[in-house]
């Protein structure tokens, strides 16, 4: 099994479910609309049940009933205010008594795929009765989108594998059998929208010809229910237009946006809006005209709002000169909090910096009340070991979208602030960064294939659990058998914290090289270069100790947390271990809770992490005989990988720290197998990597 099938690698019954055979498919579809949910239907069972199901008109003892909710007959079975309420996507599942069948049902076609979907999941991945079969489903967020940091010549920024599934010189003419297998896999998790192309964004796709292009592949996606969005360079009209500049307060300006986007909707009449990054990193922007984020962000809303569509408009900004990166977003945006249109998101990167192992949510969560924030996740591992290290990122997921704000008291959480829960905006969205490019196997590492899972499902349902997320991903995509099953799910779930540990225990963070971020490279200063893109920046080790102080007695990024978070992270006792050093600059013998002094808890988390990853190792070779033997061979060589710079990570990490800290290495703690010197010579082949 080479990946390029996803998780319908598989296609085998959770063991319980041998019995649920059905007798016939019925599907009440007159106008055509759900033809393409029936055949996914009819596929799907005939290979689970490894049979040829009949298809009938009439429903029937143990049939499987297909329909739109506008059927005069499902209106007998379920009550018109429920079928109201699931809205656009959702879906009912439904074993019916009175005909001993089971319904699958929703306003739409694409709500019908989606159930459709969900249907043939649990045939494979839970035990399945009549009584457990009455289900409704209703998406949490009404955009869920994947976006593509896709360049127009085919690489991919921070892509790990393989270049752009997307052909541009191909295009319009040639269509690759891709883009519908990507729709697909998508539409199988609930994903409805992808932006094409790089947030760094070259003006061009935006011309005559590139729309052309992206008509096609708009329409490739268009039966599975996804809508295609695109990146905009702020200063498209200058470049493209030939105006003397972008300035969003002029007649001129606003006049090139609208009849641009009139001619997006004349090729794509179902064209979702604009993802853009402005004033940072470099991007032309409002502010470039002495204007504001809300300003620039208006004009675009104001240009697309006839036709439905939307902004999203990133966060992502800090400047080189301030004191503490954290803090600028918030500071730059809060202000603006209720100048923002109703068709305008805030896209927010799940933390404060920049998609770190750990961070902690980033402040701008429920404190931006006027406006809708959208959660930015990264699915692409740029600090997580690229598509060499095994790391699940469910948890880290799960651990950020459950983190409360406090924003209206206790249990306002993430999720709940931004997926419509408490605030009440027209929108809501969650976005994550694509992993996926050319490569066979989509995303470089088999088990990168279960990131791009885990997001769509909670995308869907931001409070879903995410061990049962792996195990359903385990089932599809590796084996059904049980044991084997909960080992592989035990791996997923404890990499990311080894992750963590190898990488950037207890709250340090961006310890990374600097441009490629991939090996350690704490010591790293670069002429000339960014300071608050080198490491010394945020690690501040001295003889004293280490961590970068956001207390109120240093940069007071704390006070941008509702109470009682600031003042658990504000007090060194009380703020969590994990994000200590994010919040605190420790002297090296501080106590911790565990008796430790900090300097030999750093060590031995290093340590913990290299350990783990020895453990998968062994778990792993254990799945020979279970495994598909491509899958398997790959996996363990890319464990191997994972381990040898586990490794690297620490040792790097633990000797260069101990310059300043000069004490020995506490029991526990394996000696270097690394010399520092040796370790700062070894430049990175990005080669290798891309
Ligand atoms: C950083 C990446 C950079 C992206 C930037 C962004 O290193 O390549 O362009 O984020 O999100 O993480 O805009």
């Amino acid at each position: 099994i080479d990946g390029s099938n996803l998780w319908f690698a598989q296609s085998q019954l959770h063991s319980h479910n041998h019995s649920l055979q059905p007798k016939s498919l019925v599907v009440t579809d007159m106008d055509g609309k759900l033809t393409l949910a029936s055949n996914e239907l009819l596929n799907g069972l005939n290979q689970l049940f490894q049979t040829s199901i009949k298809q009938k008109s009439r429903v029937s003892k143990g049939s499987v009933w297909l329909s739109l909710t506008n059927n005069s007959e499902v209106i007998q079975f379920i009550d018109p205010q429920e079928l109201k309420a699931l809205g656009e996507d959702g879906f009912i599942i439904k074993y019916i008594d009175e005909k001993k069948s089971v319904l699958i049902t929703g306003n739409n076609q694409k709500a019908v795929l989606y159930g459709v979907f969900h249907y043939l999941r649990l045939l494979q991945t839970v035990a399945i009765d009549k009584d457990s079969l009455n289900i409704t489903e209703i998406p949490k967020y009404k955009v869920r989108i994947l976006n593509h940091w896709d360049n127009l010549d085919g690489s991919v920024e921070r892509g790990y594998a393989g270049r752009s599934i997307w052909k541009w010189d191909e295009l319009p003419t040639k269509v690759s059998p891709r883009y519908k297998k990507y729709a697909r896999a998508n539409a199988s998790i609930g994903i409805n929208g992808t932006v094409l192309n790089n947030v760094n964004a070259n003006p061009h796709i935006l011309t005559t010809e590139y729309l052309k292009k992206v008509m096609v592949i708009a329409s490739e996606l268009r039966p599975y229910g996804i809508q295609v969005y695109l990146s905009v360079n702020f200063a498209s009209p200058a470049v493209l237009g030939g105006l003397d500049d972008a300035n969003p307060k002029k007649e001129e300006v606003k006049d090139w946006w609208k009849n641009k986007v009139k001619e997006i909707y004349e090729l794509i009449p179902d064209f979702g809006g604009f993802l853009v990054k402005a004033n940072s990193e470099g991007q032309p922007g409002p502010m470039d005209y002495g204007c504001t984020h809300a300003d620039g962000a208006n004009m675009l809303a104001d240009a697309l709002k006839p036709y439905g569509g939307i902004v999203m408009w990133r966060a992502f900004v800090y400047n080189p000169k301030g004191w503490d990166r954290a803090k600028q977003a918030y500071e730059e945006f809060l202000p603006l909090d209720e100048q923002f249109r109703d068709n305008v998101m805030i896209q927010v990167k799940n933390g404060p910096v920049d998609f770190q192992p750990r961070e902690p949510l980033s402040p701008m969560f429920g404190a931006m009340k006027e406006t809708q924030v959208m959660p930015e996740l990264q699915i692409t591992q740029e600090y997580l070991g690229f598509s060499d290290h095994l790391v699940y990122l469910g948890t880290l997921y799960q651990e950020f979208l459950q983190s409360d704000t406090y924003a209206k008291g206790k249990g306002s959480t993430v999720a709940k602030v931004t997926d419509g829960s408490i605030y009440n905006h027209p929108v809501s969205g969650i976005a994550g960064v694509a992993n996926i490019g050319e490569d066979n196997n989509w995303c470089g590492h088999h088990f990168a294939q279960a990131n791009w899972y885990v997001f769509g499902r909670l995308a869907w349902n931001p409070d879903a659990d995410v061990k049962t997320i792996a195990e359903e991903w385990v089932r599809q995509t590796l084996t059904q058998k049980d044991k084997v099953v909960s080992s592989i799910v035990e791996v997923m779930m404890n990499s990311r914290e080894a992750t963590v540990n190898y990488m950037t225990p207890l709250g340090l963070h961006h310890l990374m090289g600097w441009d490629h971020h991939y090996g350690p490279e704490p010591w790293c200063v670069v002429e000339g270069a960014r300071p608050d893109w080198l490491p010394t920046y945020y690690h501040k080790a001295d003889s004293i100790g280490i961590g970068f102080d956001r207390s109120s007695t240093g940069s007071n990024a704390v006070k941008q947390y509702f109470e009682p978070l600031r003042s658990e992270f504000d007090n060194i006792a009380t703020c969590p271990e994990e994000y200590l050093l994010w919040f605190h600059h420790v002297p090296w013998n501080h106590k911790m809770e565990n008796g430790q002094t900090l300097w030999n808890q750093l060590c031995l988390k290093y340590q913990e992490g290299v350990d783990e990853v020895k453990k998968s190792q062994e778990v792993w070779s254990k799945m020979k005989t279970y495994i598909d033997e491509q899958q398997f061979k790959e996996v363990q060589e890319k464990i191997a990988i994972q381990l040898k710079e586990a490794i690297w990570w620490k040792d790097a990490c633990i000797l260069y720290f101990q310059t300043f800290s000069k004490q020995p290495f506490p029991e526990g703690v394996e000696e270097p197998v690394h010399k520092l010197e040796e370790l700062k010579k070894l430049k990175f082949d990005l080669k290798h990597h891309n």
